[in-house]
């Protein structure tokens, strides 16, 4: 008999049936997140969860505790803070996520949050749009800041910090600096980055990439004091998670423009409530957690997820294991 897996996240042919090959799938077909309750009925007797961060809410002693045959937890994503890798540990449960194959979109969404927010692209977009542009209309009002030659302070250089860092040196003459929990050599080498501590980067950048998985010591790594030691000119992205940030903070720094505006792909709650204070601003670009969201990204990602399921299901070792 094949082993179960029950599946949260909307996977293509393709990888249904290359999972099916070894797996008996079940799916959850609804839209968006399943609900917790039919999560846990649903995985009750499976050996493999194949979920995402915004398809199969979080995995936790509750959830471990109910689905007592789960051998392998797969998610489609390569942060895995949903994940409580300490319980996963202790119930033996092997998790796994999808590094790599999402380096370069994602860091494309990284440079598409620099330039519209320095451009103004968005804000000017509508300016248009609304019929604002007139012939009386004074150019000078629609100065933004050059991208090109300016510094960038990197904070997490992973692969996809150094997916930036090169794109920042060869495609936009930038100078690098970073942050890190370690120094990479080879980022020094191929872009000429700068490793420096986090009060120097975030005070000579005139963008600041938050880049950083979200852990107890990533927590609100950047609030109300980092927010002032950063440039008057300079602009805040992050591409990392909502959490990493003092959400308040940033609110603040943006009202009393201690910093000139800022690039959101995430947000401390997700969907971001339509009250929340940063969506009024015009100096702020947000986007809905879109990083690796190309077709065929979020498809290499769902193929690598469903082979570390079936690796770990016949008693291979993951490509990417995680606990
Ligand atoms: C995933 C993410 O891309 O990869 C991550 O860590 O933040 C996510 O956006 C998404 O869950 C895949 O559908």
């Amino acid at each position: 008999m094949k082993p179960k897996v029950y599946v949260t996240y909307p996977i293509s042919n393709e990888v249904e049936a290359f999972l099916s090959k070894s797996c008996d799938v079940q799916k959850w077909e609804g839209d968006g997140e399943i609900p917790r309750d039919l999560l846990l009925k649903e995985i009750s007797d499976v050996e493999g969860l194949y979920t995402s961060r915004n398809t199969g809410g979080v995995v936790d002693e509750e959830l471990l505790i109910n689905a007592p045959n789960l051998k392998v937890i797969s998610t489609v994503s390569v942060g895995y803070n949903h994940f409580d890798v300490e319980a996963m540990n202790k119930h033996e449960v092997i998790g796994t996520n999808t590094p790599e194959v999402l380096d370069e979109t994602v860091a494309d969404l990284a440079f598409s949050l620099i330039l519209s927010t320095a451009r103004r692209i968005v804000e000017l977009d509508r300016y248009v749009k609304e019929g604002n542009w007139q012939s009386d209309t004074k150019y000078q009002e629609t100065y933004g800041k050059d991208v090109h030659s300016s510094t960038l302070g990197i904070i997490g250089m992973g692969r996809i910090g150094e997916a930036i860092a090169r794109r920042a040196k060869f495609g936009f003459n930038m100078d690098v600096l970073y942050y890190n929990r370690n120094r990479k050599p080879e980022a020094e080498e191929k872009f000429g980055a700068e490793y420096c501590d986090l009060e120097s980067l975030l005070t000579h950048s005139d963008f600041v990439v938050l880049m950083t998985p979200l852990t107890p010591e990533t927590f609100q790594i950047i609030g109300a004091k980092e927010f002032k030691l950063m440039k008057e000119s300079a602009i805040f992205i992050n591409v990392s998670r909502g959490q990493t940030v003092d959400e308040n903070a940033l609110i603040q720094a943006l009202e009393n423009k201690e910093i000139y505006g800022a690039g959101l792909d995430v947000f401390e709650l997700e969907p971001v409530e339509v009250d929340n204070p940063l969506l009024k601003m015009p100096n702020v670009v947000a986007v809905p957690h879109i990083g690796s969201a190309t077709a065929r990204t979020e498809e290499a990602m769902a193929m690598r997820a469903a082979e570390n399921t079936v690796a770990v299901l016949t008693g291979k070792e993951p490509i990417d294991r995680i606990s």
